[in-house]
């Protein structure tokens, strides 16, 4: 089954994604997503000028040796675009043969472990009676399991926390926005908003947060014990993970679970925090973590120290690789939730799929492939619009993690 063209779709409807669009000789097409947030034209350059005149009459059933070829073949290994490109290939090769089978994606990674995928919506306020009032609204939409963000007193504005109405966004056009970021002004806040959820919304509620790499590891296993009493689902993000020893802190200090690995592409990265069981739930996901065949091996390594997966899935991850993802989250054993921020209405006309939202769960739908679809027409209507993430300094200008 030999690849015959293999084309990379730009377009932003509402915000920038990377499609890769790979087609047979027998006339099926694959679908992979390569968006990385504010670098999407690195990624498709390494797709068009690197990626795409290698595919070419290559055998689209060898979807481990493909991954192989463009990993080791690469010399330089691993990093954000180079395996972002790689996952854009391997998740359209699984979407091919599973289409090629004529069956749905999960079928193909065991079949289903689960009825449906517990997935957590995101809410958040200017303050904590605003965000009380998203939560419930999450709540009443069906959510069981809510992230919750809040302005924090002080500061002009922060991670997850949308600058006007409506729903937070991480990228903005032009030039990067600049934050203020105190890590002090956080951390004697945050208790005060989960006491308050907890006490509106009694026990049974999964609660989430994100922290965003703020925080040194000293601090975080503060925050950690401040709100043990809240039971948190997870903590995401505590502190940067380079080093991944610096979680042995956090964990000396806290009970409360710890989620890490939106940025992550590797194995690599997380093999420090999952064999010393510093975490316990690995967000890699399929788009940056080398596709579905890397994020396998990875879940597969996870499950041995009982870490159960959390895949990203911001709006940044296109609509392809929430299908592909929901494929995953449904067959893998050690799965333990999906994040799920919905798209706006124009990427999802642009990417029609198969999945769907009900009661506080996801299903990838049973459609061959990963049920995920792209009309090329309409996503030439929305061209390219530059965008980047905003970063984040300290009060007194250093720069810090955003
Ligand atoms: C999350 C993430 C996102 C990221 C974004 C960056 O937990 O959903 O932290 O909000 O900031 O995906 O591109
Ligand atoms: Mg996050």
């Amino acid at each position: 089954m030999k690849i015959v063209d293999a084309k990379v779709i730009i377009c932003c409807p509402g915000r920038n994604f990377v499609t890769l669009k790979i087609t047979t000789e027998d006339g099926l097409y694959g679908l992979g997503d390569a968006t990385l947030n504010g670098r999407e034209l690195a990624v498709a350059s390494y797709l068009s000028d690197h990626v795409v005149p290698l595919l070419i009459g290559r055998d689209a059933r060898r979807i481990e040796d493909n991954w192989q070829y463009f990993y080791k073949g690469a010399y330089w290994r691993r990093g954000p675009v180079t395996m972002a490109s790689i996952a854009a290939v391997d998740a359209a090769l699984w979407d091919i043969k599973a289409k090629s089978l004529n069956t749905p994606l999960y079928q193909l990674l065991g079949g289903a472990s689960r009825d449906a995928v517990l997935v957590y919506g995101h809410a958040s306020g200017h303050d904590v009676e605003d965000t009380v009032k998203a939560v419930a609204q999450f709540q009443k939409s069906g959510y069981k399991a809510i992230r919750a963000q809040s302005g924090i007193p002080g500061l002009a504005s922060t991670y997850g926390v949308h600058s006007g109405s409506g729903h937070y966004e991480p990228a903005e056009k032009d030039a990067p926005p600049e934050n203020v970021w105190s890590s002090e002004a956080y951390m004697t806040f945050i208790p005060t908003l989960f006491a308050r959820l907890r006490k509106e919304f009694g026990e049974e509620l999964h609660l989430l947060h994100d922290v965003h790499h703020r925080l040194t590891p000293i601090e975080a296993g503060r925050v950690g014990k401040s709100l043990e009493p809240y039971h948190l689902f997870w903590m995401e993000d505590p502190t940067p993970a380079e080093l991944q020893e610096s979680f042995q802190l956090i964990r000396q200090h806290t009970t409360t679970p710890i989620a890490v690995g939106e940025v992550f592409n590797s194995i690599f990265d997380c093999q420090q925090l999952i064999q010393e069981q510093l975490i316990d739930y690995i967000r890699a996901t399929v788009v940056h973590a080398g596709g579905i065949s890397h994020l396998r091996r990875i879940a597969n390594f996870a499950e041995l120290y009982q870490v159960r997966t959390g895949c990203h899935g911001a709006t940044d991850l296109s609509p392809v690789c929430m299908g592909a993802a929901l494929h995953f989250d449904l067959s893998v054993h050690n799965f333990g939730i999906q994040e799920y921020m919905p798209h706006t209405s124009e990427t999802d006309k642009v990417f029609p799929h198969a999945y769907s939202f009900r009661d506080g769960v996801m299903h990838p739908g049973d459609e061959p492939g990963h049920g995920v679809d792209i009309d090329e027409a309409l996503a030439a209507k929305y061209p390219y619009q530059r965008a980047y993430l905003p970063v984040n300094r300290k009060s007194d200008g250093t720069m810090h993690n955003w």
